[in-house]
């Protein structure tokens, strides 16, 4: 009988149920159900929709209840499910486990009045490493309590624990935060592991609403009493390393390089945490790793910059089409054609193209037209930004890195993958493509004192999944 895990990994463009379980050696991985996700807006702001998030979660449960009767689940037991999601997001909820205000999605606006606080950002750097996003939540924070939102609020849950305890059915009752995710805040003090005191204190926050930090794994429970009758089944329900991103750097060797490119691509390390003036300039982020290192890591516009042009199109070209036009134009392109995708206007914009194109033209360049110029356009120009991120990592840390890992949905991108080799001057190894997931189940794994990680997870990994080289 083998042991099975669910990870339920919730990203900003889509959702994914991933079933895992060891055989011959090699941590197998089955995805059991995908969904579309993306903010709505409502009357002018950005919401995540969480029922309709949570109807996705159980719906992909009950598909598991098919695989547990006559599919590959027959033959083992579900031991555990545990949810990863983007950073920085929470629920309000009051004493009765209501949900009492929107949860606001990081691209809404409304923390730009709140962007600056009464804390200088360098001594706001120096306690919680985090670099200056104006999604980080302490800005939103800041914005709801103007709103006046915690007055009722009874708990502040990050979004894999407001999930995690809806499926447990505990809502009401909550006795910690999940260390990584609380990471991602900007509350917390980077080298203590805590919240910070003193951040909590200068801004006047209610602490009252943030609990212990705990790091993962650990147990929260077992499935609800309802879904168990609606289901026929039962599992645990586990507090993973929560952010996702950390979930995928779980799959990574520690010391190495690494871009998790996905929505956003995030290039780092993991060790211990980087406080200097340096790493506060480069907008590198101090955030929490799964085994309690660090990982020091800067945010790149990532993915979400095709995804938006792609979508700006017409969604008339699947992503291997753009990858192709891509290849086309970049025949014909001029050298150098590349811009700094981290600029402010293309994280949220009306139009990514026009932004584009108007980048473009403010630096005297052509602008990029056609499909393959604009996407080809968007693929160096990331490239660009990963090489001038690498360049800076190795003078803050006075290392040099001799190759690059890319995890994620956007290691199986050949073309990108080949730029960021040539672009960086360095070999990139690419996969695992699934590596949240991976990581989401790794931990899992590690609080059911599963034998196969016994020693750690490197060498389950190394064994699990193929990487492919590209060589510069
Ligand atoms: C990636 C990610 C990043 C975080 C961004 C916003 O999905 O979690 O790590 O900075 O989303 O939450």
């Amino acid at each position: 009988m083998a042991d099975y895990y669910l990870a339920v990994d919730l990203g900003a463009s889509g959702g994914r149920l991933i079933l895992g379980h060891v055989e011959g050696g090699k941590l197998l991985l089955e995805e059991v159900h995908r969904f579309s996700n993306a903010p709505q807006r409502r009357d002018g702001s950005l919401i995540w929709d969480v029922d309709l998030i949570f109807s996705e979660i159980t719906g992909g449960l009950e598909k598991c209840a098919g695989w547990i009767k006559g599919g590959p689940l027959s033959a083992g037991t579900l031991r555990s499910v545990g949810i990863d999601t983007w950073g920085v997001d929470y629920a309000l909820v009051d004493r009765e486990g209501e949900l009492i205000a929107p949860v606001f999605a990081y691209r809404d606006s409304r923390t730009e009045p709140f962007f600056k606080t009464a804390i200088p950002y360098e001594e706001l750097y120096r306690i919680s490493g985090i670099a200056h996003q104006p999604f980080n939540t302490i800005y939103q924070v800041l914005a709801d309590r103007a709103a006046g939102r915690f007055a009722k609020a009874e708990h502040m849950y990050q979004l894999p624990e407001y999930f995690s305890h809806r499926l447990a059915g505990n809502l009401r009752s909550k006795e910690y935060n999940e260390y990584t995710m609380a990471s991602t805040t900007a509350l917390v003090d980077a080298e203590k592991k805590v919240w910070s005191k003193e951040i909590f204190e200068k801004l006047d926050l209610p602490l009252r609403l943030f609990k212990p930090l705990r790091e993962p794994p650990y147990d929260i429970g077992c499935l609800s009493a309802e879904l168990q009758k609606k289901l026929g089944f039962n599992a645990r329900v586990v507090m993973i390393a929560s952010h996702d991103t950390a979930s995928a750097v779980a799959t990574v060797k520690e010391g190495s390089l690494y871009i998790s490119s996905g929505t956003w691509s995030l290039l780092g390390i993991t060790g211990d945490p980087v406080l200097s003036g340096a790493a506060r300039e480069a907008g590198y982020t101090n955030e929490g790793a799964h085994n309690g290192r660090i990982r020091f890591l800067k945010n790149i516009m990532g993915l979400w910059v095709i995804q938006s042009v792609r979508h700006e199109l017409g969604d008339a070209h699947s992503f291997e089409e753009l990858e192709a036009l891509a290849r086309e134009a970049g025949k014909t392109a001029p050298a150098g054609w590349t811009i700094d995708l981290n600029l402010p206007q293309f994280f949220a914009p009306s139009s990514m193209i026009a932004e584009i194109k108007a980048e473009y033209r403010r630096l005297g360049q052509k602008a990029p037209e056609t499909p393959g110029e604009l996407a080809y356009s968007v693929y160096t120009s990331l490239a660009n930004c990963y090489k001038i991120a690498i360049a800076d990592l190795e003078n803050i840390t006075g290392r040099t890195y001799p190759a690059i890992s890319v995890i994620g949905g956007g290691s199986k991108n050949s073309y990108l993958n080949a730029l960021t080799a040539e672009y960086a001057g360095k070999p990139v190894y690419a996969g695992p493509a699934e590596a949240t997931a991976a990581g989401n189940i790794l931990l899992q794994m590690k609080a059911a004192e599963d034998p196969a990680v016994k020693s750690g997870f490197a060498d389950l990994v190394r064994n699990s999944f193929d990487i492919k080289e590209f060589s510069y």
